[in-house]
């Protein structure tokens, strides 16, 4: 951290209720989009961290509208807690903290502020390294998805439209190819090539969600395994984090985008991509574990999509990894030469083996409903 973004940091968070003076900043590192800070201070009793982040206003153009979810997605959930007769519910659900003029967020020159309070004694990981892990990080979204089953109207705001939409995603992609604006496309053809040939994958989740098949729900659109704070001492997930992209959607994009970060244990950005498989008793433990955490909430048709949209979300992540490279690494940005281009490979190795192992995947899931 360079000593002017420690001043702009620490001031940045003394605009929050923190109950202590701050006594270090440091970067915390992880997620693509916003930039976050672990805040120590030396305020009494337990709560003395706090997560400051800096929201991405490039990408969430509204951060008013994210932050009014959040509270309304954060109330409901402790409320659910609370209902359930849970006793640790200021480890089980996101605590934001305010502002000494009162809002949830601080907005100045150096951008658009929030803070939580930091979950102790939690870590998170990238790639899943055993079934029970799946299973608990499974069991820790189907109980998200249910504990908001009765989030009263009005709806959530679309903080980013269309996310979810692969169609247009594929749309976008194929426009970045034909701009070619990095000049990237001719070194990227292979991939170019075998994502254009899966496309037929785009539609499998918008039709039935579009047509009633299957409903739609509050959702968190984001769900991968490092957004669940494992406890550290027992591994057991204990709070689903990063509510950015809450709004409404399909249980289907949460499960999907699960397989594609807890089936495999490749990171996301993994290089050696000729070793990347599925292992399908990750698969089972997290589809056993999502039923499970859903506690009866899933539909027959959305049980049976529930292999399909492992495929679905896994290709709409190549295509948004592979979209970024040919644009110049504007969106996720790149940590080295290509990264985008090796974050696509590595979600067309996982991909390719979902799509391989389908029959034995559908088996599975069929034994569990
Ligand atoms: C981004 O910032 P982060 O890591 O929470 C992205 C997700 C992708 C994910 C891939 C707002 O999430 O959609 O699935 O990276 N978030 C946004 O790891 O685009
Ligand atoms: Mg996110």
């Amino acid at each position: 951290m360079t000593p002017s973004d420690l001043a702009t940091v620490t001031h940045v968070a003394e605009q929050f209720r923190l109950g202590g003076a701050v006594t270090s900043v440091a970067v915390f590192s992880g997620g693509h989009i916003n930039r976050s800070y672990l805040v120590a201070t030396d305020a009494p009793g337990d709560s003395k961290r706090f997560l400051v982040q800096a929201v991405n206003t490039a990408v969430f153009k509204s951060p008013f509208a994210v932050m009014d979810n959040i509270e309304r997605v954060t109330s409901h959930l402790r409320g659910r807690l609370l209902r359930d007769g849970a006793t640790d519910v200021s480890r089980r659900v996101l605590e934001l903290v305010k502002t000494q003029a009162g809002p949830v967020w601080h907005h100045d020159a150096s951008g658009f502020w929030r803070c939580y309070r930091f979950v102790e004694r939690t870590r998170a990981e990238l790639s899943a390294s055993t079934p029970e892990q799946a299973f608990t990080a499974g069991h820790a979204f189907g109980n998200f998805l249910r504990q908001l089953d009765d989030f009263p109207p009005p709806p959530l705001h679309e903080t980013i439209p269309r996310f979810h939409d692969t169609p247009n995603r594929v749309a976008e992609f194929t426009k970045s190819v034909l701009a070619n604006a990095a000049g990237r496309a001719s070194g990227s053809r292979r991939e170019i090539d075998a994502l254009q040939r899966m496309s037929v994958y785009a539609d499998a989740l918008g039709v039935p969600l579009h047509y009633g098949v299957i409903p739609w729900r509050v959702v968190h659109n984001d769900a991968k395994l490092s957004n669940v704070l494992l406890d550290a001492d027992s591994g057991e997930a204990i709070c689903v984090t990063d509510f950015d992209t809450v709004m409404p959607g399909t249980a289907l994009y949460d499960f999907g985008d699960m397989v594609r970060s807890m089936s495999s244990r490749a990171a996301e950005d993994a290089t050696d991509t000729a070793s990347i498989d599925i292992d399908p008793r990750l698969f089972e433990a997290l589809a056993a574990g999502y039923i499970k955490g859903a506690r009866g909430s899933l539909t027959n048709a959305e049980k049976g999509l529930l292999t399909l949209s492992g495929i679905v979300i896994t290709f709409e992540q190549a295509i948004r990894f592979l979209t970024d490279h040919l644009d110049g690494d504007r969106y996720y940005g790149a940590a080295r030469p290509n990264h985008n281009l090796e974050r696509a490979r590595s979600q067309i190795a996982v991909l390719e083996a979902l799509i391989k192992r389908r029959d034995a995947l559908e088996r599975i899931v069929a034994d569990l409903a």
